[in-house]
């Protein structure tokens, strides 16, 4: 049993997510921790979450913060772009929040992604034909060849955004997430982002083409518009969540398949289906690590602790997915064998469900599919215990993974 005050010290630096992930699992459902010296709550098991994701007392309203109206927390904070982020279906609640969500959901529907597949699977093919050609030779990075691009021209298809923005938007995202950016620069590359999408928002209403930003600019017959601050806030969160976490998807899923030669031969055999592969990635070795932020507007009692009121609350999927209460003894354990369907909690719960995980299990099902059928040898090019995570906090992804393609 450990001290149930004990404060658990998120390292910014990502040197032990495994060690950590373990830690949260052992530490009580409702746990404090520190984010660079910012105290919080977090939640660590299924059950608790699944009851305060549905808790309306719990607010995304940056202004429900005590430590923000207290002035303790400032813009200096690196993780404050984390949660002040415009105003969009990711910062607001309640009714305003199903105004702002509506037509993203409905457009990310499994039906409606039929339309997408093709796509996807023609992108994929480019960029496998391009890591073919970079590793014909030796090493190459599979990140940064397939798992990175891939994702951002499927978003970008989605919303619009010319491939030959890409570059920028993945340079600008990785210095965002990155710890090691100085908040001076990551304040200034966020305002960059913000001229960007104000720009590419007020093309669309000249000229609206066949994506998703122009439907979110034109109103519904009676219905309200959103406001320009608003499709440029749920512009940006749908890029910068349909791009990084994806990466994070495809990348686990290789990396756990590579670590597992036995599951892998499984499913080249055609004994366990990719989407098994894609649902136990999700559980195991989650794309977001930590989600970042809840606030609670009164007192919340969960167990034998309590939230206060103004107190912030972080969901804390990695460990989440662990949680044997939820997936037995074994949860520690990748196995794309487990019984089907595996009750994860990696898209979140409630309101704010990810709308994007139709399209991140589709996505994800073909990349991997594409992949192995083309290189079914493919090994890593160095120990599985050398890849090194990112220096971000709340998004579980690495530097670089380099493979050998054919074995
Ligand atoms: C990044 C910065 C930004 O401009 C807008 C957003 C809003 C959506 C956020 C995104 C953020 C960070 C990554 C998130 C995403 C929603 C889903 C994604 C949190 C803050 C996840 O990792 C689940």
């Amino acid at each position: 049993m450990t001290c149930p005050h004990a404060t658990v010290v998120i390292d910014p630096m990502v040197q032990d997510l495994d060690g950590e992930t373990e830690q949260l699992c052992r530490a009580e459902p409702l746990t404090r921790i520190e984010l660079l010296g910012v105290p919080a709550w977090t939640v660590t098991r299924h059950a608790e979450a699944r009851q305060l994701l549905v808790d309306n007392r719990l607010v995304k309203n940056l202004d429900a913060w005590g430590l923000w109206r207290s002035g303790e927390v400032t813009h200096e904070w690196p993780l404050i772009g984390m949660i002040d982020a415009g105003r969009s279906m990711f910062t607001v609640d309640g009714e305003e929040h199903r105004r702002l969500r509506t037509k993203t959901s409905q457009a990310l529907t499994p039906r409606r992604l039929e339309a997408v597949r093709p796509d996807i699977e023609r992108f994929t093919e480019e960029l496998l034909d391009a890591l073919a050609e970079q590793g014909r030779d030796g090493v190459v990075d599979l990140k940064a060849v397939f798992a990175q691009p891939l994702p951002m021209r499927v978003v970008g298809l989605l919303m619009g955004v010319d491939r030959s923005l890409h570059p920028m938007l993945t340079r600008q995202y990785k210095a965002f997430f990155s710890m090691l950016t100085p908040q001076e620069e990551r304040l200034a590359l966020l305002a960059e982002l913000d001229v960007f999408y104000a720009e590419l928002v007020r093309e669309k209403t000249a000229r609206p083409t066949d994506d998703l930003t122009s439907a979110l600019i034109t109103a519904e017959e009676g219905g309200e518009p959103l406001t320009e601050e608003e499709v440029v806030g749920n512009l940006k969160a749908m890029v910068a969540a349909g791009h990084e976490t994806t990466i994070g998807l495809i990348l686990n899923a290789v990396r756990a398949l590579l670590a597992h030669p036995d599951q892998l031969e499984k499913v080249l055999e055609g004994e366990v289906s990719w989407e098994s592969v894609v649902e136990e990635t999700l559980r195991w070795d989650t794309p977001t690590t930590h989600l970042l932020m809840r606030f609670a507007t009164e007192d919340v009692q969960v167990g034998e602790q309590t939230i206060a009121a103004g107190e912030g609350v972080v969901i804390s999927y990695r460990a989440i997915g662990r949680d044997t209460a939820q997936h037995g003894e074994d949860a520690d354990a990748f196995d794309v064998t487990r019984p089907a369907p595996i009750r994860h909690m990696t898209f979140g719960h409630g309101p704010h469900i990810c709308p994007g995980a139709a399209l991140s299990r589709v996505e994800a099902g073909i990349a991997l599919r594409a992949l192995f059928g083309r290189f079914p040898d493919m090994k890593l090019a160095i120990p599985d215990d050398e890849i090194r995570k990112l220096p971000v906090m709340t998004q579980n992804d690495m530097e670089a993974f380099p493979v050998l393609l054919h074995g």
